[in-house]
């Protein structure tokens, strides 16, 4: 089963996952040791791996030490063309359709074709979408693009619905990472009442009753990173909180 469908039928289900978030210019052997085995242990559902800035070798150790991890599945969130590697399960596709930066809409994805061309890597296109997270992240940064207001329910739903019509399979909300304001619960509730297709929301969660909250607010998928770094063990929590949520909102 392909992960893209995994993912679906958890949807169908009302089955919540958590995904953490290693960006492989934060971490090292250490710590990544700890975060796998903890991660094991707490039943993560995904790794996500991935930076604005990382280079390819800074992928590769990564992807490498993951790989040993058949449990978990591993999905490259890439912040560039040359994080793409075949040592991992999946890509996350995206476009980042919140901005107008044509590179970032379509451009990276044309570059990308030769090396997806004679890879095993699953594509699973998904519409990216910025949401002001109450600072300056590094991904409106280094994207050159603008982040849709944090209140601004109408125009991200619109702009999560136009993903959705274009075909793209996954939505993912992100505040960026390290956000003061993570994406409010009502855009979370009224997009995921109105998408088919899973959401993914990151940015700045830190708590597991934040994350709980992302999720019963219709959040299929929460993503993770920062405070991990900081504290490994705090995947335990967090992993319960998700796991033991379905929407209340959700229309499904
Ligand atoms: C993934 O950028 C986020 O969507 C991760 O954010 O590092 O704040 O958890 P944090």
């Amino acid at each position: 089963m392909s992960i893209l469908s995994t993912i679906q039928a958890k949807k169908a289900k009302r089955k919540k996952s958590l995904a953490v978030l290693i960006d492989p210019e934060s971490t090292d052997e250490r710590h990544l040791d700890s975060l796998l085995r903890l991660a094991i242990d707490a039943h993560v559902d995904y790794f996500f791996v991935g930076g604005s800035t990382v280079n390819y070798s800074e992928m590769d150790k990564v992807l490498s030490f993951l790989e040993v991890s058949e449990d978990i599945p591993v999905v490259i969130f890439p912040g560039n063309t040359n994080q793409l590697s075949n040592k991992a399960d999946a890509l996350l596709y995206l476009s980042l359709i919140s901005g107008r930066n044509p590179e970032l809409l379509i451009g990276k994805q044309v570059e990308s074709v030769p090396f997806l061309r004679s890879s095993s890597l699953e594509v699973m296109p998904t519409g990216y979408i910025l949401i002001d997270g109450g600072t300056k992240s590094t991904v409106a940064y280094i994207s050159n693009t603008t982040p849709i207001p944090h209140d601004e329910i109408d125009l991200t739903l619109a702009t999560a619905l136009a993903g959705q019509y274009l075909g793209m399979q996954l939505i993912y909300l992100e505040a960026g990472s390290g956000a003061k304001l993570p994406v409010s619960t009502a855009m979370i509730q009224t997009l995921s009442s109105e998408l088919t297709v899973p959401l993914i929301v990151g940015g700045g969660i830190r708590t597991p009753e934040r994350a709980k909250a992302s999720a019963e607010a219709g959040a299929d998928i929460i993503v993770v990173g920062n405070i991990l770094e900081k504290d490994p063990s705090l995947v335990m929590d967090l992993s319960i909180a998700i796991h033991e949520t379905k929407s209340i909102h959700s229309a499904q």
